[in-house]
């Protein structure tokens, strides 16, 4: 989605404009005055034109914020600010008007002129107007040229997906699980706000395609330890997901107490309220480790396949027959 915003560099399409301006100066006239001056007054319109064309690409491929689905507009909100887009962007739109107005002035200037000279000394005047104006958008440029950048890599999580999150401390298998349920490899993507890469994959269950998304280190360690940005992601999450699958790994070969699962569990269930949850024991493979399943659940191994299929009806189950209801429900009121 931000792929086709173009990058602005202000010499190259001060430099682009001037010289377009240039070429396309030409005139019909006969008397050397009027020649100057309808030369110039091109000049002045081809390279105002021209500018305000490249800076209006940068507006008006930005998306409508308010219409964006709530998880990719928090999303946006975390990595670059709604509000300071908002800001910058509307500075640059400013800049394009401004220069039209500038543009228009400059044309009547030009048609007043009492001589060529007048008239080439306005178009360079305009011109300088023209520089002055991007001058004072430089910054927001540069702004929305960085917003670019962080943005275009933006991810190809679906949100109009039904979308199952994993959650879980490190190492009880999260990723393994997803790599199960999915049946492939998962694609990585970045995010400025985790080191680690996202993981998004999705299968099909009854004909329905179902998204699963692993986010490594933001839901594996307490709230409490969160910064802001990390606080800001999680709170996108909760637009997304639609189902936590908690996994706990009841070997405690993880390096975690079941007791220390529980509680990330009964935190990242608070803070996800109304989000149903399946508990997931996993590593049932593991036999020599003890296995402490007290806190009930699915039991899986995410490596060799065991109750991956339960799991999937599970899944499928309160994704469609939960939600379904939640419709009903709503559209009896
Ligand atoms: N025996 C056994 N090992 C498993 C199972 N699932 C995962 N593992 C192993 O547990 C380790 C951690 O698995 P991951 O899937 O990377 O765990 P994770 O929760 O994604 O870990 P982080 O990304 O660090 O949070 C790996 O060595 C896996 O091979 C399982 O069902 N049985
Ligand atoms: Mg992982």
């Amino acid at each position: 989605m931000f792929k086709q915003i173009p990058r602005i560099d202000i010499d190259e399409i001060v430099d682009k404009a001037f010289k377009n301006a240039k070429k396309k100066a030409h005139s019909s006239k006969k008397n050397i005055n009027e020649i100057v001056k309808e030369k110039e007054s091109i000049r002045v319109t081809v390279a105002g034109e021209t500018l305000a064309e490249s800076l209006f690409k940068v507006v008006e491929r930005y998306p409508s914020f308010d219409r964006l689905p709530p998880f990719t507009r928090e999303l946006i909100d975390v990595i670059v600010g709604i509000d300071k887009l908002r800001h910058n962007l509307g500075a640059v739109s400013f800049a394009v008007n401004t220069i039209n107005a500038v543009k228009l002035e400059y044309i009547k200037n030009i048609r007043r002129a009492k001589s060529s000279q007048d008239a080439s000394f306005f178009r360079k005047q305009c011109y300088g107007r023209y520089i002055s104006i991007l001058k004072q958008v430089e910054k927001n440029l540069k702004f929305l040229n960085d917003a670019r950048d962080r943005l275009k890599n933006l991810p190809s999580i679906n949100p109009d997906l039904y979308t199952v999150v994993i959650a879980g401390f490190p190492n009880v298998g999260k990723s393994s699980l997803l790599k199960a349920l999915t049946n492939s490899e998962p694609e990585i993507n970045s995010y400025p706000f985790t080191t680690k890469g996202i993981n998004v994959s999705s299968f099909n269950y009854n004909k329905r395609k179902i998204q699963v998304v692993d986010t490594p280190g933001l839901l594996d360690r307490e709230l409490s330890y969160r910064n802001p940005i990390e606080l800001q992601a999680i709170s996108a999450l909760k637009y997304l997901a639609k189902l936590i699958l908690f996994v706990f790994d009841p070997t405690e070969s993880c390096g975690y107490t079941m007791a220390d699962q529980m509680k990330l569990y009964d935190e990242i269930s608070e803070s996800f309220i109304g989000v149903p949850f399946i508990k997931v024991l996993n590593k049932t493979d593991l036999k020599e480790w003890g296995f402490k399943d007290e806190v009930g659940g699915i039991k899986i191994s995410a490596q060799d396949g065991a109750n991956i299929e339960i799991l999937k009806k599970n899944i499928e189950e309160i994704l469609f027959k939960y939600f379904e209801e939640e419709v009903d429900y709503f559209e009896k009121d």
